[in-house]
């Protein structure tokens, strides 16, 4: 799964991205001109801990979040000119949206993070629009029997939509639509993450209402941080870390609660593979079926795929990691290739090829 950060100039999209990957990028207003830094995460999951504690793998391997941090948007460049990299962002699952709302010695002005965060989302918008009329204009040159109906009446919907400048999130498509203008890679339809970046001392104060009211009407998930101080946390000592976490009143570094937010949003979940060899967690959209999430350990584990061994995390912690004991209590169960993976399954994959 893979994360985007964007922001305007000196919003903090940096400093952030350090705080999650505990990279060390250079920080400060303008310093993000051209490059994509990208960074990976493991998942946190205390159950992959405990799986690992019971079965002494060889290996104990994460899922993982892929983060980018683009370059910054510039907020001089231009109604739908502020983004850069926007292939790159079509490409992520996730985006997040960095706004700086805390005061930084060089800003001039209060920050406005409700202005702001219209501004940007509206950017999301606006490539997409300028993708759906391109299209309309090629659509006119063709013939009508060579349009594929279901994008035709997408687009349709959408130009209007986006003219309003309404994001596409908030726009009802039938599940047809939606598989068929799949490829568009619309931005403004990407579960987002709006993070409001304020000074340490809003810490722990709520999101104001006039920031509420932008991301409700967008569709978008609000998740307040301070970004500065994070990434001092994520620096120190696990202990220290405690202590610091501890005076700002929160409970865990932004990393972890900030991958949950994500895993909600996106609909995303967890699901295990336990051996003597490797204990071992993946990442999927929840209803997933068994025969798909086979076929992200392995595309032959897909093809090739006959059943699913199943039991799950409760259980095999209750019999303290005894499988045999598992199997007499009729906790083990084989599902076929429908059966939709539930959070926390430990999977073995019977397959054929
Ligand atoms: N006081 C304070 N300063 C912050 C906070 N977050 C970021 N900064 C500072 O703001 C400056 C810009 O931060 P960056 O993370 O580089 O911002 P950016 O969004 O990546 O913007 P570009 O540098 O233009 O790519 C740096 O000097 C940071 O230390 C914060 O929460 N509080
Ligand atoms: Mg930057």
């Amino acid at each position: 799964m893979k994360i985007g950060l964007y922001g305007y100039e000196g919003a903090g999209a940096t400093t952030l991205f350090n705080a999650l990957t505990g990279q060390e990028v250079a920080t400060g207003f303008g310093s993000g001109k051209k490059k994509t830094h990208i960074g990976t995460v493991k998942v946190p999951d205390k159950r992959i801990d405990r799986l690992s504690a019971l079965y002494q793998p060889k290996k104990t391997i994460f899922a993982e979040l892929v983060f980018s941090d683009f370059p910054a948007a510039g907020k001089d460049a231009g109604r739908g000119k502020a983004l850069s990299n926007v292939a790159e962002a079509k490409a992520v699952d996730i985006l997040a949206l960095v706004i700086g709302s805390f005061h930084g010695e060089w800003m001039s002005e209060e920050p406005n993070p409700a202005l702001e965060t219209e501004n940007l989302l509206t950017e999301l918008v606006l490539s997409d629009l300028d993708q759906v009329e391109r299209f309309m204009e090629r659509q006119k040159k063709l013939k009508s029997s060579t349009q594929d109906p279901f994008i035709q009446r997408a687009m349709e919907k959408a130009l209007p939509h986006l003219s309003d400048g309404k994001s596409l999130r908030t726009l009802e498509f039938t599940e047809e639509e939606m598989q068929h203008i799949r490829g568009f890679s619309f931005l403004s339809i990407k579960p987002s993450i709006v993070a409001i970046n304020v000074d340490e001392d809003d810490y722990g104060k709520p999101i104001p209402p006039e920031v509420l009211s932008v991301t409700s009407a967008h569709g978008v998930e609000p998740f307040l941080l301070s970004a500065k101080v994070e990434e001092e946390i994520s620096r120190l000592s696990s202990e220290d870390q405690a202590m610091f976490l501890d005076d700002l009143g929160v409970d865990e570094p932004v990393s972890g609660r900030f991958i949950r937010a994500a895993y909600d949003l996106a609909n995303l979940m967890s699901f295990f593979t336990v051996g003597p060899d490797e204990v071992r967690s993946w990442t999927i959209r929840k209803n997933t079926k068994a025969k798909q999430a086979a076929g992200t350990i392995h595309s032959d584990l897909e093809k090739g795929f006959i059943r699913a061994e199943v039991f799950s995390y409760d259980d095999i912690i209750e019999v303290e990691g005894n499988e045999a004991q598992l199997k007499k209590l009729g906790k083990l169960r084989l599902e076929g290739k429908e059966y939709e993976v539930k959070d926390g399954d430990i999977v073995h994959i019977r397959f054929n090829i």
